[in-house]
């Protein structure tokens, strides 16, 4: 039988398999119709797309407006995630008082990007012009530390005066730490979506995975819930920070989702969907990332993808934590200075930064 390339029959053929395509969902005149009158927008779909998008569940026109037009108002409630709300309270009441903060986060991309999108948002949250005293974002060394959260940190950071520790992309399953943490005095708000056993001693664990957990995606990463954090603070006390916060730390949920190999679809598309606009907008990138974009070849002016992402972006932050130097990572992704982070990312012309003492 000869087969016959392209979707223009209804026996079609997959471009590159050349094997039938079977859709299982054939769509009627009606949708493909309200869709071209109903949906704005700024290309006209051909039948294949739209029935493509029916076999995956886009069968209203509002839906397929939502999945073109894409925005920060479809993100589901935050406090959807159960514990969400003792997470905040304990938060604003640490805010209010003006107490000492510390961040743990981890060693992969997902992990350091979750410490510095929570770092960004405890520097600008205020409650009644008073804010909390942040220790600097802390990632564990990979050979040092181990895996989990590092007990040699929250025995100092106790010792320092800390009374409230969030862990993220870490933590649900270091009950022994957090039970150290709460012998010294310490609270723990843990932002994580591994799985567990047990339910660490936590003041509120944040997890989509966890047992019982109806949140409608479970395909949040660590990072992900932290921004799910800043956006329930943001909703509690609409004055707790700036406007346009959220669209600021997108491009650091979007490169944690990728790199953790979270499903794209729902709300993590519209995610990441921001996140590269921000990226790919010169005038919005943060100073590191495009560093790192030089370094990678990037930045002759090519939309960035979600496979730059995953095969060139990503790496390079991973290997910080290989070599020992995985608290470079966190400040490149936290500097403001251009310099700073060419240095960091290691763009040519500069010498090589010294290797940072190592902190205590
Ligand atoms: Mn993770």
């Amino acid at each position: 039988m000869q087969l016959e390339m392209g979707f223009n029959t209804p026996d079609e053929v997959g471009i590159l398999s050349g094997r039938p395509w079977h859709p299982h969902f054939e769509v009627d005149g009606e949708l493909l119709d309200l869709t071209r009158r109903k949906v704005p927008l700024d290309f006209s779909p051909s039948d294949h797309l739209i029935r493509i998008l029916a076999g995956r569940g886009f069968t209203n026109t509002s839906d397929i407006e939502n999945f073109f037009y894409p925005s920060l108002d479809q993100l589901h409630d935050p406090f959807l995630l159960l514990e969400m709300d003792r997470a905040v309270e304990r938060m604003m009441k640490a805010i209010a008082a003006g107490e000492k903060v510390a961040v743990h986060g981890d060693f992969d991309v997902d992990g350091i990007t979750g410490c510095a999108l929570l770092c960004e948002t405890l520097e600008a949250a205020r409650v009644g012009g008073s804010r909390v005293q942040l220790e600097p974002g802390f990632i564990p060394d990979r050979a040092n530390d181990g895996y989990g959260v590092a007990e040699r940190m929250v025995k100092e950071w106790a010792s320092r005066g800390v009374t409230l520790l969030v862990t993220v992309d870490t933590g649900a399953a270091a009950g022994r730490e957090i039970d150290i943490a709460g012998s010294l005095g310490m609270d723990v708000i843990v932002l994580d979506h591994h799985i567990f056993e047990d339910r660490p001693n936590a003041v509120a664990l944040v997890n989509p995975r966890r047992e019982g957990a109806t949140y409608p995606n479970d395909e949040l990463c660590g990072v992900a819930v932290a921004f799910k954090f800043a956006q329930a603070l943001q909703q509690n006390d609409p004055t707790c920070l700036p406007e346009n916060f959220l669209e600021t730390v997108l491009d650091l949920v979007a490169l944690g989702l990728v790199a953790d190999q979270m499903a794209i679809v729902g709300e993590n598309r519209i995610l990441v969907k921001k996140g590269l606009e921000r990226f790919n907008d010169r005038s919005r990138i943060r100073v590191g990332l495009a560093a790192l974009l030089a370094v990678a070849g990037l930045d002759r002016g090519f939309p960035v993808t979600t496979s730059d992402f995953a095969y060139q972006l990503a790496p390079r932050i991973n290997a910080c934590g290989r070599i020992g130097r995985v608290m470079s990572a966190l400040e490149l992704l936290l500097t403001k200075s251009e310099s700073t982070a060419r240095e960091l990312a290691g763009v040519p012309d500069h010498e090589p930064r010294k290797q940072p003492e190592r902190r205590r």
